[in-house]
């Protein structure tokens, strides 16, 4: 039980096929309390039940990063309800449709601060608010994809918001080192989920990874979860700034 006597929150499940939620089964198998956040009122439906299934019903609570009012909203709901915490995950990234497929040149400059706003901000924002939450040795995880590294067709925009959130995490990790916060990223391999399913084949690009990958297949939220929860409790006190590849291995294929 790595996680017990952590509490934590988690934003970014939108159902149960979120790599968020596989993050909160890991954790909560290992202990830990959780609090989420949901996006919106259709959202909130399907994360209250979910939230319950961890025994935090009462700890559900609205987040729109795009809001800095709702961000600071959040940070006085979780002193209200649990005081200190100890870890965050930052499972967020929105990109305009036009964003994700098509010629890169063409992408305006309203979709390109949309999608830096809600994928690369929000984790300066969140961590800046909840701050004053975050014990002495706590952590924060963020969700990255290699795309951000390489050209992968149809990612586009994205590619460059995970560059961006990419070094984020590299700087927030030495700016809050000395505050004994560490923060990290998970670069995951492609999984089915409802942001996948905006970018551009993303089929193929399952069918790419797992013929490519040296261990010949995708990776699940399970995987993601158990890979995260380690990045969240005190086994990789001494990590952060790192980005971890949970990608079967496919980053290291020339
Ligand atoms: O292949 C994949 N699925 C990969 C995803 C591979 C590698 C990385 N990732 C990343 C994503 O880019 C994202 O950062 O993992 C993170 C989580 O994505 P997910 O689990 O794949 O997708 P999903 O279940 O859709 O969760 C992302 C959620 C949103 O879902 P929808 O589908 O409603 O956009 O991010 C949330 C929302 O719940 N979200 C927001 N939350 C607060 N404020 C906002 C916002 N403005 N916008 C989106």
């Amino acid at each position: 039980m790595v996680m017990k006597g952590k509490k934590g929150v988690i934003l970014g499940v939108a159902n149960n096929k979120s790599i968020a939620y596989g993050i909160a089964q890991a954790c909560a198998a290992q202990g830990a309390q959780i609090a989420f956040t949901y996006l919106n009122d259709s959202l909130k439906k399907r994360v209250e039940p979910i939230a319950a299934e961890f025994g935090s019903a009462d700890y559900v609570y609205p987040c729109d990063v795009s809001k800095p009012e709702e961000i600071k909203a959040l940070k006085e709901s979780l002193e209200k309800d649990l005081g200190q915490i100890d870890f965050i995950v930052h499972s967020i990234a929105f990109a305009p449709k036009e964003g994700l497929s098509g010629r890169f040149m063409d992408i305006s400059k309203e979709a390109f601060d949309i999608a830096m706003d809600i994928s690369v901000y929000s984790l300066i924002e969140v961590v800046r608010e909840l701050k004053p939450l975050l014990s002495e040795n706590s952590s924060v995880l963020t969700l990255s994809y290699y795309g951000g590294v390489k050209y992968i067709p149809n990612y586009n925009l994205m590619g460059v918001a995970k560059a961006a959130l990419e070094m984020t995490t590299k700087y927030l990790a030495e700016d809050l080192g000395k505050d004994g916060i560490r923060v990290n990223a998970i670069s995951a391999g492609p999984i089915k989920t409802l942001a996948a399913a905006g970018i551009g084949d993303f089929r193929f690009m399952l069918k790419w990874n797992e013929a490519h990958s040296p261990l010949k297949k995708n990776v699940t939220i399970n995987e993601v979860g158990n890979s995260g929860m380690y990045l969240l409790s005190d086994l990789s006190s001494a990590v952060t700034g790192e980005i971890h590849y949970v990608d079967s291995g496919f980053n290291i294929m020339g």
